[in-house]
């Protein structure tokens, strides 16, 4: 049985030992935009802590995937972004969407099927969609964002825009066809999209070695398509922060005003983020395939915690003190309540929604012929 234990985090990690980097990205931010990433972490932490509670009292139903534990690697990424840059990703989506600036009340309610939702209550926990905040969804299939990653990055090329699209898996994704006709076109088109693996080492119960081939070199996948490749720590914001500085402004190269264009420089990037989910693969898991005891131990003593790390940081160098990250935490577990408010609280969504925003087949044999459907018009 494969155990937290069995695979220590170093282990995961392909990364050799490289010297130090002189100027990192993160050393050019500033306390308070620290503690803006603390509580946005925060808020993901907590926010998901209220799901996992709605879920169990069945004022959430279908599927809920937990993000807690990940959150270093939304909101490390996205604040290397631009407000403007696209990301799709997978169904554990909740805490790209709250990184990525969606309101938590429209997330929330969206997961109780509320009209107030961000999809109407029409796509649920796994169908997360912001296109004011550039999030392309929350996609259920496994590797099925991989296409819509490539075309997200197509559509920045051909439109000659100044952006980068970053596109999550999970590493079951690893071995879907989708996968691996993504990035042969990001490659061979020279793309400015960055895959961005969310390396759990779980498949649902099924650990990565058990169901990758060449699961201790991620750098393989990406030089299989002579694509750039980097890795990070993901229970690390800085250290996924500064991978994805380095990277995004790398790949925004092919598209950027400022360097003319050129379709030959930056192109795509595959990048490892190495992390854990505390939780099962879904509500329903009961994980028995992970040791608990050693486990929630780690959890505890915050060897492996995200946001335990940058809160000791912060107060180790003075740049924050224990009261900052007390209201900070005060406001993410005020707004995670406030969003349950909002959502218990929020009409359903009416039946005749469901023909609303649906694909409609102009060819209906329900309608008489020659007369067009009016749903078409
Ligand atoms: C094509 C496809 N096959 C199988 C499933 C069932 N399924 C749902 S989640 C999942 C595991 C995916 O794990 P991973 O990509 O590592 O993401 P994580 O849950 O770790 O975030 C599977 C097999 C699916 N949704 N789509
Ligand atoms: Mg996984």
């Amino acid at each position: 049985m494969s155990t937290a234990t069995d695979q220590p985090m170093s282990t995961k990690s392909t990364k050799s030992k490289q010297a130090p980097q002189a100027i990192r990205a993160s050393d050019a931010l500033s306390p308070q935009q620290k503690l803006d990433m603390l509580g946005r972490m925060m808020l993901i932490r907590r926010f998901e802590e209220r799901c996992a509670q709605s879920y169990t009292q069945t004022k959430i139903g279908g599927f809920c995937h937990i993000y807690i534990g990940q959150e270093a690697t939304a909101v490390g990424s996205i604040y290397a972004l631009n407000q403007d840059d696209p990301i799709v990703t997978a169904y554990r989506d909740h805490g790209h969407a709250l990184a990525r600036g969606m309101d938590p009340n429209a997330c929330m309610a969206e997961m109780y099927g509320k009209i107030t939702g961000c999809a109407k209550g029409k796509g649920g926990s796994m169908h997360m969609f912001d296109k004011p905040n550039a999030m392309f969804g929350g996609h259920a299939i496994v590797g099925g964002q991989c296409p819509l990653g490539a075309g997200l990055g197509f559509a920045i090329q051909y439109n000659r825009e100044d952006k980068v699209a970053l596109c999550y898996l999970g590493d079951g994704a690893l071995n879907q066809g989708a996968f691996h006709e993504s990035m042969n076109i990001a490659a061979i088109w020279n793309l400015p999209v960055i895959y961005v693996l969310e390396n759990n080492g779980y498949s649902m119960g099924t650990a990565i070695h058990r169901g990758t081939a060449g699961s201790d070199n991620m750098k393989a996948k990406a030089d299989a398509y002579g694509m750039r490749y980097d890795e990070c720590n993901g229970m690390d914001v800085m250290d996924t922060y500064d991978c994805f500085s380095r990277q995004v402004e790398l790949t925004r190269g092919s598209t950027s005003k400022a360097q003319g264009f050129d379709q030959d420089k930056g192109g795509p990037c595959f990048i490892n983020v190495v992390t854990d989910r505390y939780m099962g693969h879904s509500m329903s898991d009961p994980q028995k395939y992970r040791d608990k005891k050693v486990y929630d131990q780690m959890k505890k003593d915050g060897s492996i915690d995200p946001i335990l790390r940058l809160v000791e940081d912060l107060i180790d160098t003075k740049q924050a003190t224990q009261e900052q990250i007390d209201d900070l935490d005060n406001q993410a577990k005020q707004q995670a309540m406030e969003a349950v408010k909002f959502a218990d609280e929020s009409p359903d969504t009416p039946l005749e929604e469901l023909f609303t925003d649906v694909y409609v087949n102009p060819f209906d044999p329900q309608h008489k012929k020659g007369e067009p459907n009016p749903d078409f018009a």
